[in-house]
């Protein structure tokens, strides 16, 4: 169903000449800007083996082909529209979804695209210098099919930005592009993502958590009133499901490579010596992740969650599982901290949306975690990957401002300045990182010394294909 020869698109571009001429007067800045900050170095030589969207058709929504990153097919996909579909929550429950945005949720709902759409280019600018550090071409692979579709899902809030914001609207989609990750005038507006991943580690890590910080608010907003916010979430939800994956196997084969080198090497050697990244580094990597993550969720007790649940615009996870929808009268109970202690508090449900939503993200989380530690199973070894407390290290929220143990025991200021070193990421820790990738693997079916190889390629191929081709 592609309408628009210049933009891929499934939603007749082509009879809105309007929209048609305002993104297509977007689309080169956009790709100026995929040039200045999407991967360095890798733009105008290399063809790389890339899935595209051609359409939401669940038996074949995407075709294999290789392609130079700028030359990249961006388009616009909103999977298919659910008949009679009707509110699913808050005051407005069993209301038709609103194809037009309702005056009085203008700007909360812009600030939701907005805070949305700030996220996906700010991950390709955190990731663009990974690729001269890869660990094979199968993983350069892999980094470059997240960034080209973090790339489309900042072109999905584009498209709703420009479709039914107006001025503001267009306004917000040039904003889009003049934030920049870290930059200290103009940073992306949520905090993990002013974070630079420098090393694969981190990227990994970043794919398996903050990404699925990604699916949380995805699924949260694919319940929306807002039928095309519903129907664009709900695809993106279906590119990020890859993305998770390449986080999630990515941490797995580093474990998996960790226990390999710790039973040739035997057990009390120091693994880094072999070129092995030992298992605390990569705990302190999880706990690190996992809360900058936590914190992406918001307050754990939110006026603005609540009155985004009232009014039908972000819903819960799943919200088809919950019996009571309006949720009027129920109340959620969670930890906060009264007079330096912590304690357990009422709240009106409403208020907590953020916690329950975060409630379902640490439960994906610890699934993947139970994952991960199946392979010490295999392996004969006791050890195991641990998700910190969520009260641990945390800048949002009730917690923010105390200080916690992984195991959740609140710790002075004093303590925690002491020993925080122990279950985070430091200095030393990324040098080391650094000097292991030093030497980026450019051979096809290689793997860096601290990386296992993937069980198997990618759609059907060896993994020693040419996932990427340079021209001389
Ligand atoms: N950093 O009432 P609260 C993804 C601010 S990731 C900085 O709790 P709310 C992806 C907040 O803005 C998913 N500031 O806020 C992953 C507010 O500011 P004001 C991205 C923060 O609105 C990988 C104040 O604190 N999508 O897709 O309930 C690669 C009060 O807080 C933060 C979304 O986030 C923070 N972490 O909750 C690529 C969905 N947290 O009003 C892509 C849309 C809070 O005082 N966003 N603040 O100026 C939302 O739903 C909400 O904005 C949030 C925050 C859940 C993020």
């Amino acid at each position: 169903m592609i309408s628009s020869d210049i933009i891929p698109n499934n939603v007749d571009l082509h009879l809105n000449k309007r929209l048609q001429r305002a993104l297509e007067h977007w689309q080169p800045q956009y790709i100026q800007w995929w040039k200045d900050m999407g991967p360095q170095g890798f733009q105008n030589y290399h063809q790389v083996y890339v899935r595209t969207a051609v359409s939401v058709d669940p038996s074949g929504w995407a075709h294999f082909e290789y392609v130079k990153l700028p030359e990249y097919r961006w388009g616009i996909f909103l999977a298919d529209p659910i008949a009679n579909r009707t509110i699913g929550f808050g005051d407005f429950h069993g209301q038709p979804v609103w194809q037009e945005v309702p005056g009085e949720f203008r700007n909360q709902l812009r600030r939701l695209v907005v805070t949305q759409g700030d996220t996906e280019p700010a991950s390709v600018e955190q990731q663009r210098w990974l690729g001269h550090r890869c660990p094979s071409i199968y993983d350069l692979r892999n980094l470059f099919q997240v960034n080209v579709e973090e790339g489309r899902h900042l072109w999905a809030m584009v498209y709703l930005l420009h479709s039914y914001f107006g001025r503001d609207g267009r306004d917000e989609a040039e904003e889009l592009l003049a934030r920049q990750s870290g930059n200290r005038d103009k940073p992306r507006i949520l905090d993990a993502f002013n974070q630079p991943i420098e090393t694969w580690l981190d990227f990994f890590m970043f794919t398996m958590f903050t990404d699925r910080d990604g699916k949380s608010q995805l699924l949260s907003l694919s319940e929306s009133s807002l039928d095309p916010l519903s129907r664009t979430t709900r695809f993106m939800l279906t590119e990020e499901a890859h993305h998770m994956f390449v986080g999630e196997t990515g941490v797995a084969r580093v474990i998996e490579r960790t226990c390999q080198l710790m039973k040739e090497a035997g057990f009390s050697e120091d693994i880094r010596k072999v070129g092995g990244i030992d298992l605390p580094t990569i705990q302190k990597h999880i706990n690190l992740w996992f809360s900058l993550s936590l914190d992406l969720h918001g307050n754990e007790i939110s006026t603005n969650a609540a009155s985004y649940f009232a009014n039908g615009l972000k819903g819960r996870a799943e919200e088809a599982k919950w019996t009571d929808h309006k949720v009027v009268e129920d109340i959620y109970t969670l930890q906060t901290v009264e007079d330096g202690a912590v304690t357990t508090t009422q709240v009106p449900m409403r208020n907590a949306m953020n916690e329950v939503l975060r409630d379902w993200y640490v439960d994906d989380c610890q699934a993947g975690v139970n994952r991960w530690n199946k392979i010490f199973e295999r392996y004969g070894m006791s050890d195991r990957i641990l998700l910190p407390d969520r009260k641990f290290n945390r800048n949002i929220g009730q917690f923010a401002g105390h200080h916690f143990d992984p195991a959740g025991r609140m710790l002075s200021k004093e303590e925690w300045a002491r020993r925080k070193h122990e279950w985070l990421p430091v200095d030393a820790d990324t040098k080391f990182l650094l000097a292991i990738s030093a030497a980026p693997i450019y051979e096809t079916g290689k793997f860096a010394n601290y990386i296992a190889p993937p069980q198997r390629g990618i759609k059907g191929k060896p993994v020693n294909f040419e996932y990427i081709r340079t021209e001389a």
